[in-house]
């Protein structure tokens, strides 16, 4: 067994005259220790501006991801908003269409809420095997952060919807004028306006000075640097809705607007890419988080799904957020077959990769949340399955 900790010996008193150098003065604005390394990986598309970057998660700690580590997801790059100059026009089957300022925006009731956000295309490559050999890699296209804005209801108020009004159509100010169709229901209830984030304005990457929050559904349709939302009676069926974030299904017809993300969960540590140093005490813990509302368990399994304990949440869980999950551990030394299932309130209990597969195929890249089995070698070394 591993030795926690050591007894009390000289070298406490070598360490401890170091400590009697003078520190760095103040600064305006905080940076993390040098000694902290963790870092977005970035996967670009054909051009620079275009791709994404994943989210080291099996580095964070609790259920917020630091800004600077948010996964991103670009289509035309970052675009540079001054945001005195930025506008928010409200269109089509309304009753006044308005320009709002940011400083409009900001006379309105404001709220604070802690919500999730995933790429639909995140652990896309769980569909294919020998894939997913971290957790970075195959679930990093998902971050928690706390986001401050204005009710999206409180505005379409202010405009007045039309009767024939069903959807809008959100758009972004950068190069590609991202656009997606919004279904207007009852789903949108906590969905905003975002201006704030970790207690700041927005990270540029995430949409400064202002985007769309619908709370549970794929990243996609959260449009960033928010300009424009025309209120229509139909969606515009535009590229990013059909041939792409849909979900071709194996008798190659395609589902579209999927947009909820469907409860998942993932172990991030002990996970792909990690060594455990020897046999003795851990904790073993991860993520679980669903569109739906609250995670209500998440199960753990060590001998590959054939039995199974409750692990213990984080407290309070909240509604479409990250659920952190954690359960102490005592290695044997043994291998071993770890794996995390999550349910959530609506009663839905994550599948297996198999399950999901037998129903939807592998013909889409979009809304995995099969489970995800690490194994661990004799040797503490963590290894994804193949599939
Ligand atoms: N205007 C605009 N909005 C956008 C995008 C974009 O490229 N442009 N990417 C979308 C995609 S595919 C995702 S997954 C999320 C990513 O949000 P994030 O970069 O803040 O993590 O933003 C969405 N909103
Ligand atoms: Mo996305």
């Amino acid at each position: 067994m591993l030795q926690l900790g050591v007894g009390l010996g000289s070298g406490m008193l070598t360490r401890a005259q170091e400590l009697r150098t003078l520190g760095k003065p103040l600064s305006g604005y905080g940076e993390r220790s040098p000694y902290v390394k963790a870092a977005r990986t970035t996967r670009q598309s054909k051009t620079p501006e275009a791709g994404s970057s994943a989210s080291p998660l099996a580095e964070q700690y609790g259920i917020l991801t630091p800004s600077a580590l948010h996964y991103e997801r670009h289509h035309a790059g970052v675009p540079a908003i001054d945001p005195a100059q930025h506008t928010l026009l409200i269109h089509g089957l309304v009753n006044r269409p308005l320009v709002f300022s940011m400083a409009d925006l900001k006379r309105l009731p404001s709220v604070s809420r802690i919500h999730f956000l995933e790429c639909g295309g995140n652990s896309g490559s769980e569909w294919q095997p020998k894939t997913g050999v971290d957790v970075q890699r195959s679930y990093g296209l998902a971050s928690c952060s706390e986001w401050t804005g204005v009710p999206l209801r409180t505005v379409l108020e202010l405009v007045g919807l039309k009767p024939e009004a069903k959807w809008m159509i959100a758009e972004g100010a950068d190069a590609c004028r991202m656009q997606r169709s919004v279904p207007l229901g009852k789903e949108l209830d906590d969905a905003m306006l975002a201006y704030g984030q970790n207690g700041e304005p927005l990270r540029p990457e995430q949409g400064f000075p202002l985007r769309l929050l619908t709370p549970g559904w794929e990243g996609n349709i959260q449009v960033k640097w928010l300009r424009r939302l025309h209120v229509t009676a139909e969606p515009y069926y535009v590229r990013d809705e059909t041939s792409k974030y849909s979900d071709l299904m194996p008798d190659g017809k395609a589902r579209v607007f999927t947009l909820m993300q469907e409860a998942k969960s993932v172990i991030t540590f002990p996970s792909g890419g990690q060594r455990l140093p020897g046999a003795g005490r851990y904790e073993v813990t991860g993520l679980a988080w669903t569109g739906r509302g609250k995670i209500t368990r998440v199960e753990v399994t060590f001998d590959g799904g054939q039995t199974w304990q409750n692990a213990p949440l984080d407290a309070p869980v909240l509604r479409k957020a990250f659920t952190r999950f954690r359960l102490p551990w005592v290695w044997n030394g043994k291998p071993a077959a770890i794996a995390s299932r999550a349910t959530d309130e609506s009663g839905y209990v994550q599948p297996t990769r198999e399950e999901l597969i037998a129903v939807r195929g592998t013909n889409s890249g979009f809304h995995f949340n099969g489970i995800k089995v690490w194994n661990i070698g004799a040797d503490g070394s963590v290894t994804h399955v193949e599939a």
